[in-house]
């Protein structure tokens, strides 16, 4: 089949690791709709996908990823680089030669007998200065059909390219995927990624997680911008102002839902427009603001309590050209999952194929079953999006998942002290790592699993960009995860976190007052919006917003522990702003 690419440094990059993988066959996937007919077909036939029922889910596929593999594996994932100085103390480490010799042992002949796709896309809208190629070869026919929807993929990534050098080598082999032989590499220094032994999600669509968070951290660190987790969306006044706001919360902490926000009734004329809903690539433009781009082109969504009342958008952009993972199969050829809008099935096939009703024990859809779409079907995506220079960020939003102390939201006092509330974000783990669920641990600006080089390094990069934005964004903390002693949730949440944006963009283009606390700017109760809400006033907001001292000083003494992990790479500055948030407290 024809490469479309007349790139020598591509061709001679492949032949090396066909030499290497020893495949069968050898496709160049061209990103076309021609193309992804004859694939989704191979799929069905070789039992890697499903076709779904097609009256209720148009061009829509199934599939269950292998039980032990239904996760990112962090303790798998590894950062090459020559010294672990560069690695830093929160990521796993390798001196690039050996693991580059321990995988050529995993990848030789891997692909006898099966066949080698050749991926090339593209991160970033087309021409954009900011945009990044990328090429992955895979033996994964769900990886090349998923990353046709996550990516610009096919002749976008080629025009990008040229004749140039710089792409990013990606390889990737399932293997046996056995979880003793699973490895999520990253070479930095050679724009380089190496999967092999997994068929899931991040460990595998190497454009998401593995370049354009851990790759493009690196580079952005040494090129002058932000690799972020983060969502970006667009705030439009009844007036038609648009005012853009971008997001870090952990993986499995409600990016998606806010990024695709549908605000309550009572904001008549407010509108909310979706640019990304996971990562963002950030620079100082030439007018002295922040800018954004989204480097994606799709979704890969947490099904789990996705609905039309939670998210309707999300709904919307699913009902057709998706990719359902690990959810649970009713017979009718359609998707069901904890929190869907169907009630629970009177019998169905769970995320393993197990048959499954009501009254089973365990869950019908896995925790971290996925949804992926493209992003075309998002009824509020922003015209933005495919905008080279991508759009102007006037509030940054950290947030976690926290049953306790964090309240809903509060406002950095300064880019320091904001730097300072992102460095020190504690969030729950949640199912979409493997290991442990609802664990308090650090993640740094949510990109503790995610950040492709020492971490407090990148605190200082956070910093140091200060002095090339002019206008920087303000800086906020939200948790929407508080709970009460009955172990309700305090705050309802989704639609509503409408309230808490307007404060945010209220405070960014100053038009609202707060109140000084100890941990930063907080609304007072009548410049927050409580109009239209039903079983919840003042007293509930003060509740929310309540600053229980004994709390904090626990929660200072567990941020030290992160701090002791990095402490000869810190920025003085940190240590600084703990000691002036114990003063005030
Ligand atoms: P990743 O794709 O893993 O990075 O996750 P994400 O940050 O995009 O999280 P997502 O929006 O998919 O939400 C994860 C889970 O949190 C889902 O089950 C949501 O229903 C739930 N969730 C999202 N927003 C809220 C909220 O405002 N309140 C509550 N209580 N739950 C929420
Ligand atoms: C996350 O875990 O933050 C995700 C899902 O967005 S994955 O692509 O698997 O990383
Ligand atoms: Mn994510």
């Amino acid at each position: 089949m024809s490469s479309h690419t007349t790139n020598l440094n591509v061709l001679s990059w492949v032949q090396e690791q066909v030499r290497l993988c020893q495949p069968d066959r050898v496709v160049w996937c061209d990103g076309s709709d021609q193309e992804a007919e004859r694939l989704y077909q191979q799929a069905v036939n070789e039992g890697i996908l499903l076709r779904l029922n097609p009256e209720k889910h148009p061009r829509s596929y199934y599939h269950r990823s292998n039980p032990n593999d239904v996760a990112r594996v962090e303790q798998m994932t590894y950062i090459c680089t020559s010294t672990e100085e560069e690695a830093g103390p929160t990521n796993n480490w390798c001196e690039p030669r050996s693991m580059y010799r321990r995988l050529e042992g995993l990848t030789r002949g891997a692909m006898k007998g099966r066949t080698m796709y050749v991926v090339p896309y593209l991160m970033g809208p087309p021409g954009s200065p900011l945009a990044k190629v990328g090429v992955e070869l895979t033996d994964s026919l769900y990886v090349v059909l998923n990353m046709r929807i996550m990516t610009r993929m096919g002749d976008a990534a080629w025009q990008q390219l040229g004749d140039s050098d710089d792409f990013n080598r990606g390889l990737h082999c399932l293997l046996d995927q056995n979880p003793e032989r699973r490895l999520i590499c990253h070479f930095p220094q050679d724009n380089a990624i190496i999967s092999v032994g997994s068929g899931y999600g991040g460990n595998v669509l190497l454009g998401k997680k593995c370049l354009a968070l851990r790759i493009g951290s690196y580079l952005g660190r040494r090129e002058g911008w932000l690799a972020e987790h983060m969502l970006i969306l667009g705030v439009e006044s009844p007036t038609g102002e648009k005012t853009f706001v971008a997001a870090a919360f952990p993986s499995a902490c409600g990016k998606t839902n806010f990024a695709m926000l549908v605000p309550p009734t009572a904001y008549k004329g407010w509108k909310i427009w979706t640019v990304g809903d996971d990562i963002a690539w950030m620079y100082p433009g030439a007018d002295g603001r922040l800018w954004a781009i989204n480097p994606e082109a799709g979704y890969f969504g947490v099904a789990p309590g996705t609905n039309g009342a939670t998210n309707p958008n999300a709904m919307a952009t699913i009902a057709r050209d998706t990719i359902f993972t690990n959810v649970a199969l009713k017979p009718d050829g359609t998707v069901w999952w904890e929190g869907h809008d169907d009630p629970p099935p009177s019998e169905c096939l769970d995320w393993q194929g197990r048959p499954w009703t009501p009254a089973s024990k365990e869950k019908a859809a896995h925790p971290n079953s996925r949804f992926t779409a493209p992003m075309a079907n998002n009824p509020s995506l922003a015209r933005e999006v495919n905008d080279p220079a991508g759009v102007p960020i006037s509030a940054i939003i950290f947030g976690g998942r926290r049953a306790s102390t964090l309240p809903l939201v509060c406002e950095a006092f300064n880019w320091v002290h904001g730097v300072y509330m992102g460095a020190t974000m504690g969030s729950e783990t949640t199912a979409a790592a493997s290991g442990a669920v609802g664990q308090v641990r650090r993640d740094p600006m949510a990109m503790l699993p995610f950040c492709g080089y020492n971490m407090g390094w990148y605190f200082r990069h956070w910093l140091n960009l200060r002095k090339k934005i002019k206008l920087p964004p303000r800086i906020f903390q939200v948790n929407w995860f508080r709970k009460g002693n009955d172990g309700r949730f305090l705050w309802p949440g989704f639609g509503e976190n409408m309230r808490v944006l307007k404060w945010v963009i209220d405070r960014a283009n100053g038009s609202v007052g707060a109140w000084e606390t100890p941990l930063g700017w907080v609304p007072r109760t009548q410049d927050f919006d409580l109009d239209g809400m039903e079983n919840f006033d003042s007293s509930d907001f003060e509740n929310l917003q309540n600053i229980n001292l004994e709390e904090w000083r626990r929660e200072v003494l567990s941020q030290d522990e992160l701090f002791m992990r990095l402490y000869s790479f810190l920025p003085k500055e940190m240590i600084f702003q703990r000691e002036l948030l114990v003063a005030r407290l």
